[in-house]
């Protein structure tokens, strides 16, 4: 459990660092489970860049499992409250020795989400050292508000459109999110962050997940689905999505492809999130 110190540094810096919440034993079957079905991008262009690494939740089983795991959720609890919905999910699967990064960004970018009271739970399923290209973060920077952005699409960035952030970030100061097996950390939707390639000759495995309280809704005029993993519902804000019924069935494929497609029609509609809120 986040002891009230923790949720304070949180707030104060806009992060925690990773710390034990899954045992050994579970983090490798899901480690294997998470390579068996991701370990090769499905992207499929017809359904508007849906791929297994997104919202993976609504595909397999492991996914729709670890979504709902009550250690993350008893933290993800201490700092958005009781009631709380998965809103996206993104595998971050950085092969052995490639250069693929990702640019300094803010993820509230990305979702147009008000207010800004999502926070990403990243849960480490191998190691995620320094040579390996992990998370790093600018304490306090959520404190900044949202930046602009820019598009700067180039295929060894992992954003969809390359987005990072339009000013020159000084990155003194930055933090290293070092994590072992089966920690997870904790991110401000505004915190500043990034990373690099990996260097090394063992995959880095983490999958960002992001939970909202049920009072934050979408800006947009898409209407999303989300998923409730824990409390009430007693807003209505997104379509609530239904469980796998197993790995990758038809039901769950046509979930995941609505899901998607409401996805990225809400963020090509929203070119800049600076400029809304
Ligand atoms: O895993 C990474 O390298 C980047 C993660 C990230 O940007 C996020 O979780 O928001």
């Amino acid at each position: 459990m986040l002891r009230k110190s923790d949720i304070e540094t949180y707030r104060r810096q806009g992060f925690l660092p990773g710390r034990p919440h899954l045992s050994p034993e579970e983090t490798t079957v899901l480690r294997d489970a998470c390579i068996r079905t991701c370990g090769v991008e499905d992207k499929d262009p017809a359904r508007r860049q849906a791929s297994n690494r997104v919202k993976p939740y609504l595909l397999f089983k492991w996914a729709a499992d670890l979504v709902r795991h009550p250690t993350v959720l008893d933290s993800v609890e201490a700092l958005i409250g009781p009631d709380i919905l998965v809103f996206h999910t993104t595998i971050w699967f950085k092969e052995p020795n490639t250069e693929k990064s990702v640019p300094w960004h803010q993820d509230a970018t990305y979702f147009g989400l008000a207010p800004f009271e999502h926070v990403t739970a990243w849960v480490a399923l191998t190691p995620s050292t320094e040579e390996m290209g992990c998370v790093q973060i600018l304490p306090q920077s959520h404190e900044q508000g949202q930046l602009l952005h820019a598009d700067k699409p180039d295929p060894n960035l992992m954003l969809s459109r390359g987005q990072t952030i339009a000013k020159e970030v000084d990155p003194s100061g930055a933090v290293n999110l070092t994590m072992a097996p089966g920690d997870v950390s904790f991110h401000h939707t505004l915190a500043l962050h990034r990373s690099g390639p990996n260097t090394s000759n063992q995959p880095r495995i983490g999958i960002g997940f992001s939970y909202i309280p049920a009072h934050v809704r979408h800006v947009g005029e898409t209407r999303l689905s989300a998923t409730l993993v824990r409390g009430v519902d007693r807003y209505s804000h997104f379509d609530m999505e239904p469980e796998p019924d197993g790995d990758a069935t038809a039901a769950a494929v046509a979930a995941h492809r609505d899901s998607l497609q409401r996805f990225w029609r809400a963020s090509e509609a929203i070119p800049e999130m600076g400029l809304i809120h």
